[in-house]
């Protein structure tokens, strides 16, 4: 577990931290303190799914294992430490493949009510998209219109969720040379759900009992994640609410309204957040809020649903993860809107020293204490506006202790696949070949994924930040998603600006030609996929190998937590991609099932785990990767000769 001496780098953060101590509020930094974590359940080491249980098999701390420690290390059923890890480790994927899933499956649903005319509100947004899609999935379009052929395309993906035989068909889309690994390997997921049901149930008492076998089954129902529910979840949201283009806006605590209704909308789905970003900019809406003495409404987001609406319209960002209860310390929250993933419980408790009000909205996540006012597609207009007078009308009610820290930061948002494509080549050529050149030629050495939670064990920010800023120094591309997105945009790294400042001679040279920040905001995380299809299209576009285990990548989660980000982890490693994860890792307590995920790994498929919890060792992890895979490709004497080049060129 890394070192913490302080609780975030964020001044904001730090700021509410304060103020909540000093109103005697208490907020998930002082609960991390006060509960530890059990340090036998932090390495995989505790099995509790039967009642002979739970069993505990710790390795010994500090000292070689003697034969003794050896009998204590199997479950009252014989299970071993190997078995017992893995199994936890399949858990941890099965429950966020479910989680990201579950949230595709949702936008689905919506998609489908869209297309069928049926939830007034949401339309086809990106044609050009829908039409694509069609195309790949073999869907007739003929003289049919937009509405007929959706339908066929969300039910031809409503079907992947629950089909039980063949293969997904998001894996077609990756290189040929993948798809025939996770063949020989036999990962291909089936279904979605198939999977998560597979993984349940071998990981019940008494089924599969071989580590590398428990491992398979997570590569595979990890990839139904993110080759899967993921994937259709970005792709249907980016139809139907447009696929986002480069976007300027603000990010941080700072974007709360002293004199304004604040409305903090939270969560993952972005059904409920885009239906709210166009009612608040209804007159009628502005009008009521005038007449209960405030200047207007203002909007903003929290964790991935707020990376959705920033991504596509702009609306200002309040913060990541750990910083959801500060936003009511505050003082200035007139209601925060939830709908699933990432919501802490103890914003009922922080809440009720304050007006704000918790609104649940989706009948899958209630909280006590909240008020729930359920959204529905059907009748959204009707719903958001419901959601908006609530708050309106909570105005009044905002006491006197309010304390919005002077703290914002600009960003440019909004890089999805299609926008790079299309800013690197241009119009008429959009394509990866610029950036595929830039790297041949070493300008850019190569590219990172860095996504991911905020983590209350680690000082909040700081991890992201400080290998983000090495990677970029290093000439490395950063793409990031995520509140680990958030954390970089606080940071002042999502601007253009940024490049001249923190990036390398390289990178800050091609970011300088194109205009664009070198570290790029991609989305959500459920928009990781955009970097699994930004990987493919440069496979795609040749020079750098015919796998995406062949490029000069790697990824990294500095500060995760969650279930879902141990999912993400396992899709991009069974993609081919290195990664590297901070904070702890939950298989310590078994040798090989660890030497299992970072060595073995790589020979199954190409890509492999590793833990590093500091940013800047984890970072060198990653360039050295990077290098290897440039080597590899014969790339190493190309930047060679770049920096001998910017040496000259600075020697004059
Ligand atoms: Fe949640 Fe997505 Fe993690 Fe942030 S990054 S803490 S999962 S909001 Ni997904
Ligand atoms: Fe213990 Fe085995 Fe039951 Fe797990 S399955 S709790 S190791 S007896």
């Amino acid at each position: 577990m890394a070192e913490k001496d302080t609780k975030s780098i964020d001044q904001a953060t730090t700021e509410m931290i304060a103020k909540a101590a000093q109103d005697g509020v208490k907020v998930v930094f002082e609960r991390a303190e006060i509960v530890k974590p059990c340090p036998i359940g932090a390495e995989g080491s505790c099995c509790n799914i039967c009642a002979m249980g739970p069993c505990r098999v710790p390795l010994p701390k500090g000292r070689e294992e003697t034969p003794e420690d050896k009998k204590r290390r199997t479950g009252v059923c014989g299970a071993t430490a190997e078995t017992i890890a893995a199994r936890n480790f399949l858990r941890k994927i099965a429950a966020g493949t479910a989680a990201h899933s579950d949230h595709g499956r949702r936008v689905t649903e919506a998609f489908l009510l869209a297309a069928r005319g049926e939830a007034p509100g949401f339309e086809i947004k990106d044609e050009q998209k829908l039409l694509q899609l069609a195309l790949e999935l073999g869907i007739n379009i003929g003289d049919r219109s937009n509405n007929e052929i959706a339908i066929d395309v969300g039910e031809t993906l409503m079907n992947e969720f629950g089909k039980q035989e063949g293969e997904l068909l998001f894996l077609k889309r990756a290189p040929l040379k993948r798809q025939e690994i996770w063949q020989r390997l036999g990962v291909a997921p089936r279904g979605i759900d198939r999977e998560v049901v597979e993984a349940m149930h071998r990981t019940h008492m008494g089924v599969d009992q071989d580590y590398q076998n428990l491992l398979l089954q997570g590569t595979r129902t990890a990839l139904a994640d993110g080759w899967g529910g993921s994937m259709i979840a970005t792709d249907l949201q980016d139809v139907m609410f447009g696929t986002p283009s480069p976007v300027h806006s603000q990010i941080n605590l700072g974007v709360l309204k002293e004199d304004e209704v604040n409305i903090i909308i939270h969560g993952h789905e972005p059904q409920l957040a885009e239906m709210l970003a166009v009612v608040t900019q209804d007159p009628e809406m502005t009008r009521y809020a005038k007449s209960k003495g405030a200047k207007g409404i203002n909007l903003a987001g929290m964790c991935c649903t707020a990376n959705e609406i920033l991504m596509r319209h702009g609306v200002p960002i309040a913060g990541n993860f750990l910083q959801q209860e500060l936003a009511i310390v505050t003082g200035a929250v007139e209601a925060m809107v939830v709908d699933v993933q990432c919501i802490m419980q103890g914003l009922a408790d922080v809440a009720s020293c304050f007006h704000t009000k918790i609104i649940t909205t989706d009948p899958r996540a209630k909280i006590e204490g909240a008020t729930h006012i359920e959204f529905d597609e059907r009748n959204a207009v009707e719903s958001a506006k419901n959601i908006i007078k609530t708050a309106i009308d909570n105005f009044t009610n905002r006491g006197q202790n309010v304390r919005i820290p002077d703290k914002k930061t600009d960003l440019i948002a909004g890089f999805s696949h299609e926008t790079i494509n299309y800013l690197l080549g241009g119009m008429f050529r959009a394509s990866y070949r610029p950036l595929n050149d830039n790297i041949i030629n070493g300008r850019i050495r190569g590219v990172a994924g860095v996504v991911g939670c905020s983590n209350a064990r680690v000082t909040h920010d700081a991890s992201h930040v400080t290998m983000v800023k090495e990677l970029i120094k290093n000439d490395v591309l950063v793409l990031q998603t995520g509140c680990a997105a958030m954390a970089c945009a606080k940071a002042g790294l999502m601007t253009p600006e940024a490049a001249a400042e923190y990036a390398g001679e390289g990178l800050a040279s091609v970011c300088e030609a194109v205009g664009i920040p070198p570290v790029l905001h991609l989305g959500s995380c459920v928009d990781n996929v955009r970097i699994l299809i930004a990987a493919t299209a440069m496979v795609k576009d040749g020079g750098l190998g015919d796998d995406i285990s062949d490029l000069p990548a790697a990824g990294a989660a500095p500060e995760w937590m969650s279930e879902k980000a141990i999912s993400i982890g396992q899709y991009f490693v069974g993609s081919g991609v290195f990664t590297v994860f901070g904070v702890t890792w939950p298989t310590l307590g078994s040798k090989k099932v660890t030497e299992h995920l970072f060595k073995d790994f790589e020979d199954l498929y190409g890509g492999m785990w590793a833990f590093e919890p500091d940013p800047i060792k984890a970072a060198h992890l990653m360039i050295e990767h990077i290098d290897k895979k440039r080597k590899a490709l014969g790339l190493d004497k190309a930047r060679e000769r770049v920096l001998y080049d910017m040496a000259m060129r600075r020697e004059l």
